[in-house]
C-alpha cells in the first residue's frame, strides 16, 4: 500500500505561460519513454517479481515509487505552462499565446488543442503529438536480467530525449523541471547499470548513455554539483534492501560513489491553481460554492501530527 504527502518533489520555477513548451513536456509525461512508463514498468516488474532476489526487487520498487512523484511533477509543470495562456498578453511568447478576440482563441494555434478543448489548460496522459499513453510501452518479462537491461535502455532514452527537449525551449519553468528529471534519469540509469554490474556485467566506458557531460546545462550542473545523480531514497516505511545494490563505486568508474538516502527529499509546498472561468473550471456557481463552503465547515477533517514528511 502507499501513502501520500501533499508536497511536490521539486520546485516549479515561475516563468511566462508557454503552450508550446507545455506540449514538448508531454513527451516526457506520456511518451513511450516518459514518466508514466517508468512508473508503470517498474510497478509491473515489482508486482510480478518471483523468487527471493529481494535487493533487486526493492531497487526496482523504490525507483517505481519515486516515479509517481515525477509523473506529478511534470504533469503539474505542464499545467503551469498552460495556465493563463489564453489571456496572456506578454511580449516574449505573444504568438500564439496573446489574448485573442475570443476567450480561447489560443487553442487554434496550439500544437494540441485538446489542452483547451478536452482539458482545462492542464496536462493530459498523451505524448507530444497527442497519442494516448499506452500500456503496451511497459516491459515486464519477469526475467530479471532482461528487465534490468530494458530499464537501463528506458532511463537512458529518457535522459536523451529530455536533453533534446531542454535544447528546444528557453522557458525557465520547463527547463527547471526537465533538468531535475535529467539528473534523476541519470541516477536511475546508474542504479540499474549497477544492478547488472553486481550480476557480472562490465560496462567499460559506455556510461552514462548518452555519454556526454550534462552539466553544460546550468540548471543540471547545480543539481549534479549537489550529487543528485548519485543518490537514491527507498520510499519505504518498513525497510528496503535497495542499499545492498545502490552503494559503492558508480558503474561509470570515474570515482563517483553511490549512496542510498535514508531521508526522503524535503519537497516543496503544493499550491492550488487559480480558477479559469474561460475554461468553466472548476465551474462552481455561487449556489454550488455556498455548498462547498458548507462542506468545509463540517467535522471530519484529519490533520496529521507530522507537519512535514520527515519521519
Ligand atoms: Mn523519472
Amino acid at each position: 500500500m502507499y501513502f501520500h504527502v501533499q508536497r511536490l518533489i521539486n520546485d516549479i520555477v515561475p516563468d511566462e505561460p508557454d503552450p508550446q513548451a507545455a506540449n514538448l513536456l508531454q513527451e516526457g509525461l506520456g511518451g513511450q519513454f516518459g514518466e508514466m512508463r517508468t512508473m508503470m514498468q517498474y510497478f509491473f516488474q515489482t508486482f510480478n517479481a518471483r523468487g527471493n532476489a529481494k535487493p533487486f526487487k526493492d531497487l526496482i520498487h523504490g525507483i517505481g515509487i519515486e516515479e509517481i512523484s515525477h509523473v506529478e511533477l511534470i504533469a503539474t509543470t505542464i499545467t503551469h505552462l498552460l495556465d493563463g495562456s489564453p489571456r496572456y498578453k506578454g511580449g516574449k511568447f505573444d504568438a500564439p499565446a496573446a489574448g485573442g478576440s475570443t476567450p480561447l482563441e489560443v487553442a487554434r494555434e496550439a500544437q494540441n488543442p485538446h489542452h483547451f478543448i478536452a482539458s482545462n489548460q492542464g496536462a493530459m496522459p498523451v505524448d507530444a503529438v497527442g497519442n494516448p499513453w499506452s500500456g503496451s510501452y511497459v516491459y515486464a518479462s519477469g526475467n530479471l536480467v532482461l528487465d534490468l537491461l530494458y530499464n537501463v535502455m528506458l532511463e537512458s532514452t529518457g535522459r536523451l530525449q529530455k536533453c533534446r527537449i531542454y535544447e528546444m525551449t528557453e522557458n525557465k519553468t520547463a527547463r527547471a523541471t526537465i533538468s531535475y528529471l535529467i539528473v534523476r534519469d541519470h541516477a536511475h540509469e546508474l542504479a540499474f547499470a549497477k544492478a547488472l554490474e553486481v550480476l557480472g556485467v562490465n560496462w567499460g566506458k559506455v556510461l552514462p548513455i548518452p555519454n556526454f557531460d550534462a552539466s553544460q546545462y546550468p540548471e543540471v550542473k547545480k543539481l549534479m554539483d549537489d550529487g543528485l545523480h548519485l543518490r537514491q531514497h527507498h520510499w519505504r516505511l518498513d525497510s528496503s534492501e535497495m542499499g545492498k545494490i545502490f552503494q559503492g563505486e558508480a558503474p561509470t568508474h570515474n570515482g563517483d560513489q553511490l549512496k542510498m538516502d535514508d531521508a526522503p527529499p524535503e519537497g516543496v509546498p503544493f499550491t492550488d491553481l487559480p480558477e479559469r472561468p474561460e475554461s468553466y473550471s472548476p465551474g462552481l456557481t455561487p449556489e454550488l460554492m455556498a455548498l462547498v463552503e458548507e462542506a468545509g465547515k463540517m467535522s471530519g477533517a484529519f490533520k496529521s501530527a507530522q507537519t512535514t514528511n520527515k519521519r
